[in-house]
């Protein structure tokens, strides 16, 4: 039945494409095939005809391997581990009161949102179910859940007594809830976008509360932080996503909202935020946000956002900086943005082709509505190109699309696609496995926090022999409703990786090489220990367009070209009696090593936002981020950062280090 759909169906989606005749053949040649039949066949116990929402990706059973956890809305919550042996997905979250899993299941609840990470510090992520029960707005009859794994099973620490009595579960019906390291402890809070009735039910974000807790039981004491962190808005939540969007390395969190503006919540560096989403033009105050993810589309080192509007355009934001201000301009096409019922947006690299892909699933609500793929070219010196691919049976015309995520559960270093259907219509889940780029070369990421659980929201760049360099931010929530494989996974064509570069969400930073025995493997980076922190800088390969620094870091080492170049004075030289650089002071000074010094700051390509120096005689690091503000950080046993204002405001430069004579 359906393949037969789908030959009906697929000439309709080539005339859509209309491609030149001489890409046609490769722009027609289907991404996804389904393999539900054969990996997850609808059936009572692991894929049962229901309404599903959410999907997140985290280890439920800590043996190190991904699973697929399911909000079920008029079912049960699903919990989907690969069995290598039988090549199938299986629900783990089985209807036995003995099973440690029996708790997730939690069939009272309407879940639609899901997401995980660690909240206590224990190495294994947590997991939120955000619960709707009666309640498009306002108050729901039913609390969300917050499930940790202890006395050897998983069980709700909201309705822990302590919990009960602080009221903190949210009694909320909300939508989207995604993970975010606020202060870069390593333990995380959870952001909860609630859909407010009038003024009931302001956006939260949940986290522990250590002075009350008692670790070693258990027992998490829990409080909703969102008011002193400055995000308890009002508004129609809808899609969540966090990472280090304008921040250097703290983590931002932006909100596409319905009947109001999004938010973008910059990171203080402290923990709090405040809304910039008018001021750098994300704010789009008359659509209505779904899905969105994050990902860096001209690899420029700058974090874009991609989303959907309900039956409204989708953005694909590119971050420019105008003046040393993040500006975000919308390079969607008219293909790209066309209005469509949008649920999940998803951008990864589904062939390994290293260009990014953007899926857009849609719910066939009112009449069908195709799912969408489209691949976003880097290009050099000019925006993408967005181009429209066939999805092959991903197209799903009939699908009640609500969510969707990407893992490559079964290990062969292509991503595989799971979508979730429902609404208003139960429908089984279905999986994809992509068809093209076997022979592409890939690499897949996956940094932990200080306490060994996956460490959301950091940024991973990927420096390569040829293309440049490749950014992924850690998922803490994205997708609509949802929260991805905690993997920066990187599709590299027959290009080879040279090194790599990690920075955590508390600014922690580690650049290792990347050697050809580690081609086409999972690469684990643990947090830092201190013996790290100021290592003999290894010799690293950084690949074209890059070069290493003194601090041992690849950094961009060629301005863009004459038409960006322009010479900012930096008359100071190190040594003592130089002046130090004082709030709201141009920049005119800067430590250099000695030997060296900094002759000139260009405007030009830049991969991260910080250069770092070292200073001998301090012994201290001085990272340098160069943006309307800079910090200037130490990152051991030195002064705490501060923070100048540069003025006329510096953009994207780069420095030349010059050896004296
Ligand atoms: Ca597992
Ligand atoms: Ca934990
Ligand atoms: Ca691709
Ligand atoms: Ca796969």
């Amino acid at each position: 039945m359906a393949s037969m759909l789908r030959l009906l169906l697929l000439p309709s989606v080539l005339l859509l494409g209309s491609p030149p005749a001489s890409e046609g053949s490769h722009r027609a040649e289907p991404m996804f095939t389904a393999v539900t039949n054969s990996v997850l066949p609808p059936d009572y116990e692991s894929n049962p005809t229901q309404l599903n929402y959410g999907v997140a990706v985290t280890d439920v059973d800590h043996d190190g391997d991904f699973e697929i956890v399911v909000a079920g809305y008029n079912g049960p919550n699903l919990v989907l581990k690969y069995d290598r042996a039988r090549r199938r997905l299986v629900n783990i979250a089985v209807d036995e009161r003995g099973s440690p899993y029996y708790a997730l299941r939690d069939r009272q609840g309407n879940a639609i949102g899901v997401t995980a990470c660690d909240i206590d510090g224990d190495g294994r992520e947590e997991i939120y179910f955000l619960n709707t029960n009666n309640a498009f707005s306002g108050v729901a009859t039913y609390t969300d859940k917050l499930f940790k794994f202890r006395n050897h099973r998983w069980e709700d620490i909201l309705s822990d007594e302590v919990n009960v009595r602080r009221g903190v579960a949210s009694r909320f019906a909300g939508r989207s809830v995604a993970c975010v390291d606020r202060t870069g402890s390593g333990r995380y809070s959870i952001y909860i976008a609630n859909y407010a009735n009038g003024n009931v039910g302001p956006d939260a974000l949940i986290e522990m509360d250590p002075e009350a807790s008692d670790l070693t039981r258990g027992i998490l004491a829990l409080n909703d932080v969102a008011a002193e962190a400055g995000v308890n808005k009002y508004t129609g939540g809808r899609g969540v996503s966090v990472g280090p969007i304008l921040s250097d390395s703290a983590s931002d969190i932006f909100c596409d909202n319905e009947n109001g503006p999004n938010f973008l919540f910059r990171n203080r560096g402290d923990g709090t935020f405040v809304d910039v989403a008018a001021s750098v033009g994300v704010d789009d105050p008359h659509q209505h946000g779904r899905g969105v993810a994050l990902a860096d589309f001209n690899r420029d080192g700058k974090v874009d956002i991609v989303y959907g509007n309900w039956n409204g355009p989708h953005r694909l934001f590119l971050q420019m900086s105008n003046h040393g201000k993040g500006r975000f301009r919308d390079i969607a096409t008219p293909k790209f943005s066309m209005p469509s019922p949008v649920r999940t947006v998803i951008a990864a690299d589904f062939d390994n082709d290293q260009e990014l892909e953007v899926f857009f699933n849609n719910i066939a609500s009112r009449g069908s509505s195709i799912n969408r793929l489209f691949r976003v070219i880097r290009r050099e010196h000019a925006d993408p190109l967005i181009e429209e691919l066939n999805p092959g049976d991903a197209l799903e015309p009939e699908g009640r699309g609500t969510g969707g995520v990407v893992t490559d559960f079964d290990g062969d270093g292509v991503l595989d696609l799971i979508l979730s259907h429902g609404e208003s219509m139960a429908q089984p889940l279905s999986v994809f496995r992509g068809n093209q780029g076997f022979k592409n070369n890939w690499l897949r990421v996956v940094p932990r926090t200080r306490f060994g659980a996956f460490a959301r929201g950091a940024k991973v760049v990927l420096f390569t022999r040829r293309s440049g360099a490749h950014l992924r931010v850690i998922d803490g929530g994205s997708g609509y409703l949802c929260e991805m494989e905690p993997v920066a996974h990187f599709g590299l064509g027959q290009d080879e990786a040279s090194s790599l570069e990690v920075t955590w969400p508390d600014g922690r930073v580690v650049s290792r090489g990347v050697a050809k025995s580690e081609r086409n493997s999972v690469l684990e980076i643990p947090y830092p220990s201190e013996e790290d922190e100021l290592p003999q800088p290894v010799t690293l390969e950084c690949g074209q367009g890059f070069a290493q620094q003194e601090n041992g870091r690849c950094r961009g080492e060629l301005p863009a070209g004459p038409g960006d170049r322009e010479s900012l004075a930096l008359q100071g030289r190190q040594g003592p009696g130089l002046p130090k650089p004082r709030p709201g002071r141009r920049i005119t000074w800067i430590e250099g090593r000695p030997g060296y010094q900094i002759s000139h700051v260009t405007y030009g390509r830049k991969v991260g936002t910080a250069w770092g120096l070292d200073n001998k005689t301090s012994g201290c690091t001085h990272m340098y981020t160069l943006t309307r503000t800079y910090t200037h950080t130490h990152p051991t046993q030195c002064p705490p950062p501060h923070t100048y204002t540069s003025s006329p405001p510096l953009q994207s430069p780069s420095f030349q280090a010059v050896a004296l004579a």
